[in-house]
């Protein structure tokens, strides 16, 4: 867990580096190597590695917009991964997606960047592995701001009716881009959403990785065992704005200052401290990190750029390749009744 932990933070302190590249000094969004928008989630990795954990490869795994550090610790290919961030032919979907639309089918994880949009494929994951008599689960991350969206409330609600294996992980950082939660909801707890649909809720109230561990242990566990689905809120405290870029002139000084010292990633090591792991053997797991991040960078920008020509393929085109109208239907025979 710590090794997934310190990859995603050093992922994202590099990746930051590379995206400001050619962005400056006005901010060019179309600019440098990774172009488009950059939503980082340091300071949120215990909410990835304490659920992760406990997951397989034939275990689904839905993100949103800001889908990182799930994605390296769900076991995401990092080479294509980065290729896909840096819109290379040899990225995830060939440097179409980006980086909010992760897709590896290897390791069935995808993110989107339509918030709340991964829990209906995650409820649809779960029914297929019920079907199939199979022990797979699955598990859809969405931040606190999407928590009142329909598609949400219809996913905990068919999770429910049909007893699915799904953990649905809100990550509650207080904050929708600008929108403090409590401009959105009365329910401080989110995790009380799960009463309203007869389901196990838990919160986890400090984004410490081995409680978030434990508590995701009972929900896999349940979901696992053919006991139903779970909801569980883990406060994040992150400490990037919402994108690459954002001034954050919303965000009190002591929000952003709580963040840094509620530090995950330095809470784990303590952890790792006081169960007698030695200094240097958390060196090297955080050396190891680095280095593989930096093979993962450095061979992505190695990777070649898409042809223009490709911009068509393994998309929706309208009309799309080979469409040909459809004759024009019979009249239908009206059989006199009244529906
Ligand atoms: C359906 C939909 N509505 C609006 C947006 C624009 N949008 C992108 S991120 C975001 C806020 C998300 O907040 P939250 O879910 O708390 O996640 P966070 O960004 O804090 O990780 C919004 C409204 C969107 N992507 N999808």
């Amino acid at each position: 867990m710590y090794g997934w932990m310190v990859t995603a933070r050093y992922y994202e302190e590099r990746l930051q580096e590379e995206y400001l590249e050619g962005k400056q000094p006005a901010f060019d969004i179309s600019a440098g190597p990774i172009p488009g928008e950059l939503h980082l989630a340091a300071g949120q990795e215990a909410a990835a590695a304490g659920v992760c954990a406990h997951l397989r490869g034939a275990d689904t795994v839905t993100a949103p917009h800001r889908p990182h550090h799930v994605a390296i610790a769900k076991g995401v290919d990092l080479d294509r991964m980065t290729a896909e961030i840096f819109g290379r032919r040899t990225g995830l979907s060939k440097g179409k997606g980006g980086h909010m639309h992760l897709f590896d089918a290897e390791v069935n994880f995808a993110g989107s960047g339509i918030i709340a949009e991964g829990c209906p494929p995650a409820v649809g994951a779960a029914l297929a592995a019920k079907k199939r008599g199979e022990d797979s689960v699955a598990v859809a991350y969405l931040g606190e701001g999407a928590i009142s969206q329909g598609g949400f409330l219809e996913s905990l609600n068919l999770a429910s009716v049909h007893d699915l294996p799904v953990v649905f992980v809100i990550e509650d950082n207080d904050w929708a881009i600008s929108m403090p939660k409590e401009r959105v909801t009365d329910v401080e707890n989110g995790a009380k959403r799960a009463d309203g649909f007869d389901m196990p809720g838990m919160r986890v109230d400090h984004d410490d990785a081995v409680a978030v561990y434990e508590a995701a242990g009972e929900a896999v566990g349940r979901a696992r065992d053919g006991n139903g689905p779970t909801l569980l809120e883990v406060q994040v405290h992150r400490r990037m704005g919402h994108f690459m870029g954002d001034a954050e002139g919303y965000r009190p000084d002591a929000d952003t200052e709580r963040a840094k010292q509620r530090d995950s990633i330095e809470r784990m090591e303590n952890t790792l401290q006081n169960a007698g792991i030695d200094d240097s053997t958390i060196e090297d797991i955080r050396d190891r990190s680095h280095e593989r991040v930096e093979d993962a960078i450095k061979w992505a920008k190695d990777q070649p750029e898409p042809d223009p020509e490709e911009a068509y393929e393994d998309v929706f085109t309208n009309p799309p390749a080979g469409w040909t109208p459809n004759p024009e239907p019979e009249p239908a025979e009206t059989t006199g009744g009244d529906d």
